[in-house]
């Protein structure tokens, strides 16, 4: 029986008991059930508008009230909305859009693509939605999860990104064209976050289809990385991927960087990977060494870690998240509670927050309605229930409502210092920001499962255990059951014993021909009574004895075994019943 047991800190703190509804320093807490259906409506006014409006284009324009391509030409908004359909609830218009963008949605196009956002918004939308279907009530194909159209456009839009990675480093360019691969002359500078940033979904297609080269290639540019960090344990911001010199050096936690060490924690759990996990752990102190001050995170030089800005970005708001799913909460709500008197401050987070001054940065002054400061506060209320986090809920959901709602969506704020907008809502405000706020004030829902219920699905390759909970939320928010990585092994099991046959036979055909050699030179050839024996009669017996018990493990079979659903809350196949 296969059972992994580490169940990583961050998960357990997502089972501690919450104590929902308990009142606020001011008394008052905010009411989950009110506030859910405010998100819910904010939803709707969104989604229907994109609908209306701007679809088949990726995003909407929400002061023109018409689309615009913005990422490529995906349709983007609907595949970043679609899992955010089923956490809210709506199955069937879930079941619609599959259909949809089944039938809409092509990645043979000559778009420039970004690597990073295709990966993240459309592979993590896509593979999310496709591990999701059957919760969603879609009639899946026989072999789902291990086949599915969703699964196969995954596919299809990740294979795209592959010529990226193909650097001598391994580092990918940052942009591919989706028909002709990399443009020549594309410039060979791509951040940090662009390099280290698919391991959650290249790891999951490769489990789910079998074809380890999306994992492959996205754990050469994590190691590629590593190795290029500097002698203090810091990394750079942008990095030229012919030569591995660092052509930006600043060393910080947010904008250009914050996926990658988001991976890192999100990666090793998904994967059990402690190698992972080890990296970050050096990372997470060379950064509380060199970067925090007063639980704020600065920009530092790489090499030296001298101070170069003393700046909080608003994209640096994940990070109290990522604390909490290594357990360090204490850390996390310090600097969460830094981060919310910022908010306090706007009404929202400026792009850039000069933290000596306490004030905007030129030009930086914009809110694009981004979901980092509420994802913390999600995983954190997961951790604590402290009904702080539920206030930082109610401020965004009514700060978002007065400021940036018009009549066909939600507008970026341009300037928050006077609530001036620009004509863009980001597909991920539905895919995260709104997710993150609903499921803040939503106990019960499905993601926050603690194990207590599962689905056993019977695959092509034995039982699995699938919606057990811990799910791991892609950087845009697209949850994963770790569990599905389990449910195909047997393609990658399948491949490792073809291998081993493969070296079997070549081992035999080796030594048979050594064995020749020796026995030609020494007199007639015979060949031997069973091969790969050529020695003693005992070998004989030990051979008669192994084989048929290798032979006895069946390539492609499962059988299931009971179980119980804590133990397979991060999900296995049981691979024999002994
Ligand atoms: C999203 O696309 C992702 O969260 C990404 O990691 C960072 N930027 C936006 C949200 O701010």
């Amino acid at each position: 029986m296969l059972f992994r047991l580490l169940v990583p800190l961050g998960l357990l703190c997502a089972l501690l008991p919450l104590h929902h509804g308990a009142p606020g320093p001011d008394g008052t807490a905010p009411d989950p059930a009110h506030y859910r259906e405010r998100v819910k409506a904010m939803f709707y006014h969104a989604y229907d508008s994109y609908l209306e409006n701007a679809f088949p284009y990726d995003e909407l324009r929400p002061l023109t009230c018409d689309g615009h391509d913005t990422w490529g030409s995906f349709s983007l908004t609907l595949i970043d909305a679609l899992d955010t359909l089923l956490i809210l609830g709506n199955v069937s218009e879930f079941q619609r859009v599959v259909e949809v963008l089944q039938d809409n949605v092509d990645f043979d196009i000559d778009v420039n693509a970004s690597v990073f956002e295709t990966n993240i918004r459309v592979v993590g939308g896509l593979l999310s939605a496709h591990l999701l279907s059957k919760k969603a009530g879609v009639e899946v194909e026989a072999g789902w999860p291990c086949s599915g159209p969703l699964l196969r456009m995954a596919e299809a839009a990740a294979r795209k990104l592959l010529p990226a990675f193909q650097t001598p480093t391994g580092m990918p360019y940052g942009t591919v064209n989706l028909l002709h691969g990399v443009n020549p002359g594309e410039t060979p500078v791509t951040c940090t976050a662009g390099i280290g940033t698919f391991i959650v979904e290249f790891a999951t297609l490769s489990s789910l289809t079998g074809d380890p080269v999306f994992e492959d290639v996205a754990r050469v540019a994590l190691t590629r990385l590593w190795e290029s960090r500097s002698d203090i344990g810091l990394v750079g911001n942008h990095i030229d991927v012919l030569t591995g010199k660092w052509v930006a050096q600043d060393a910080g936690i947010g904008a250009g960087v914050d996926s990658y060490f988001e991976y890192l924690v999100k990666g090793a759990i998904l994967l059990q990977d402690k190698k992972l996990m080890a990296m970050f752990l050096e990372y997470n102190k060379a950064i509380r060494n060199y970067t925090r001050f007063d639980d704020w995170y600065l920009w530092v030089q790489m090499y030296k870690g001298t101070v170069s800005m003393p700046v909080f970005q608003s994209l640096e708001a994940y990070w109290p998240g990522l604390q909490s799913l290594i357990g360090d909460i204490d850390n996390a709500m310090r600097t969460f509670l830094n981060y919310y008197t910022v908010w306090k401050q706007f009404g929202g987070l400026p792009e850039f927050y000069n933290i000596p001054q306490g004030y905007t940065v030129e030009k930086r002054e914009g809110y694009p309605l981004r979901p980092e400061l509420i994802e913390s506060a999600m995983y954190l209320y997961r951790a604590t229930g402290d009904p702080t986090l539920l206030e930082l809920g109610r401020d965004a959901v009514e700060s978002i409502e007065k400021i940036s709602k018009v009549e066909c969506g939600f507008a970026t704020i341009k300037d928050l210092r006077d609530h001036k907008l620009d004509n863009r809502m980001e597909s991920f405000f539905l895919a995260e920001t709104v997710k993150y706020l609903y499921l803040l004030f939503d106990p019960d829902n499905f993601i926050h499962n603690n194990g207590s219920t599962f689905d056993a699905v019977i695959t092509p390759y034995g039982e699995c255990v699938l919606g057990a909970g811990g799910y791991i939320f892609n950087t845009e928010a697209h949850p994963i059951d770790p569990a599905a990585l389990h449910c195909c092994r047997r393609l990658k099991e399948e491949q490792w014993e073809v291998e081993d046959l493969m070296r079997e036979f070549y081992s035999l055909k080796r030594k048979r021909s050594r064995f020749q050699k020796k026995t030609m030179s020494s007199g007639p050839w015979e060949p031997p009574s069973r091969p790969g024996t050529f020695s003693s009669p005992e070998n004989h017996e030990q051979a008669r004895e192994k084989k048929p018990a290798k032979q006895k493990i069946p390539l492609l079979s499962c059988p299931s075994q009971p179980f119980t659903s804590k133990l397979a809350l991060l999900g296995q196949v049981f691979l024999d019943s002994s």
